[in-house]
């Protein structure tokens, strides 16, 4: 008898030891990297990006004849197949059908353009939807992308597009924004229109002042 109990304590144990291995094993498998860790693993180290910068539409003109584009990485359940798309017609170019940490490529945009991502690619409409860099195209016109600038590094002058592919009605939405990260390069953002339309307005407010005060003197 005493054996007995001896032997199902043991067996117990046994099971006990391998669920909480398994369990610790599949904590850990399933936890993802921060945005700013996976910035600070390609960049290396916070001193070398700045963001995210305050920009919710994010869209961008090319420098050079070709965008190069890197993905820094991919941490999300979904799929999530990348492009880019035309800022006017809203039409979309998959680049990465299944976008993968270190997968890169170029395209020659020839317009203004920004970065898309297809979440929950698998399902049908309205679980699968588009999300775009720039906010008011989304379907809720929430902000799912965030834009960080490299500022030092050996990837100095690249801008860094991070994605959150699920809406914030989703129930497994979480705003970790590491969905799907990607690096472009030769790109400047295009500044939103209240960034250009306050300094132009404060210029334009000067130019009346004193012209006014110029003419009352003659
Ligand atoms: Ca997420
Ligand atoms: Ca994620």
């Amino acid at each position: 008898m005493k054996t007995k109990t001896k032997k199902i304590f043991s067996l117990s144990v046994l099971v006990f030891l391998c669920i909480a291995v398994f369990g610790l094993v599949g904590a850990v498998s399933a936890q993802e990297d921060t945005i700013e860790t996976i910035l600070n693993n390609r960049y290396g180290g916070s001193v070398n990006w700045i963001g995210p910068l305050p920009l919710t539409e994010i869209s961008f003109t090319q420098t050079t004849s070709v965008v190069l584009v890197y993905v820094d990485d991919h941490q999300a359940g979904n799929t999530d197949p990348t492009g880019w798309y035309e800022t006017d017609s809203g039409i979309k170019h998959q680049l990465f059908a299944t976008p993968t940490k270190d997968d890169n490529t170029q395209f020659n945009p020839c317009e203004e353009f920004g970065m898309y991502i297809d979440s929950h690619d698998s399902q049908s409409p309205p679980n699968y939807y588009t999300i775009y860099s720039q906010n008011s195209k989304n379907p809720d016109g929430g902000i799912y992308a965030r834009l960080y600038q490299v500022t030092g590094g050996d990837h100095s002058g690249a801008y860094v597009v991070a994605f959150e592919d699920l809406l914030t009605t989703d129930p497994n939405y979480d705003g970790d924004f590491n969905d799907v990260v990607l690096e472009l390069k030769n790109v400047n953002p295009i500044p939103e229109f209240a960034t250009i339309a306050i300094p132009a307005v404060a210029v334009l407010g000067l130019f009346l002042f004193f012209n006014k005060r110029k003419h009352k003197k003659e």
